[in-house]
């Protein structure tokens, strides 16, 4: 999230950032998002007795603040086909693995157990289908001997926070469009 915003920033995307929601209080990306003047709200999961109660009050905090686009940066509330639906085509998350390899969750637990060479992270529409939307963008690290869960997700971070930013200013500057399940980008005038 602090990726995205610093990139939106410095590199004068034509976009408001709307505000930054949480559904825990003690988010650090609250502080970072208040103390660069962006509005923030935080509705608790904890406070709704189901999926479909609290998504519901999270879309009504969000469309307070009629974004074109919800970028899930660290969100980890499975999210309900009601909800997927009213911004279907406008929610963007990051997975840390090469989708549509080791959905879920502890992907570097699974890359290392696997023992797969190459790992990454995937930018991708959401759908109802967890962790298999439209795939925006992907990113290739090496897995290296000795690694651990920590060293690993080190190195796929450092990505993620290149390939984030780039995807979501793509959508900014309407460069996608999704096709029969598939991303397309277009191409930049050079
Ligand atoms: N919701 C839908 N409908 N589709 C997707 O593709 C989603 C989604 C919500 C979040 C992010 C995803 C990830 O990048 C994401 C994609 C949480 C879980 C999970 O199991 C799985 C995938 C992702 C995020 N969450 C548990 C749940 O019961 C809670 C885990 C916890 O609180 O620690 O919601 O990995």
């Amino acid at each position: 999230m602090e990726a995205i915003i610093h990139a939106a920033r410095t590199e004068r995307w034509p976009a408001r950032i709307a505000a930054v929601i949480s559904n825990r209080p003690d988010a650090a990306g609250l502080t970072f998002a208040a103390s660069h003047g962006i509005p923030t709200a935080v509705v608790t999961n904890k406070d709704y007795s189901t999926r479909e109660a609290f998504d519901t009050a999270l879309q009504s905090a969000i469309d307070e603040f009629s974004p074109d686009l919800v970028v899930l940066a660290g969100f980890l509330r499975i999210l309900t086909v009601q909800f997927v639906e009213h911004y279907a085509g406008r929610i963007l998350n990051i997975h840390p693995s090469l989708l549509p390899s080791f959905p879920g969750l502890a992907t570097h637990r699974q890359a290392l157990s696997a023992g797969v060479k190459v790992h990454g992270a995937t930018v991708h529409f959401v759908t109802a289908n967890l962790d298999h939307g439209p795939i925006v963008a992907q990113v290739a690290v090496p897995v290296l001997p000795g690694d651990t869960e920590d060293t690993l997700s080190d190195r796929v971070l450092l990505q993620e926070h290149i390939i984030y930013p780039r995807a979501v200013r793509w959508f900014v500057e309407n460069k996608l469009s999704i096709d029969n399940g598939r991303v397309h980008v277009v191409a930049s005038a050079q």
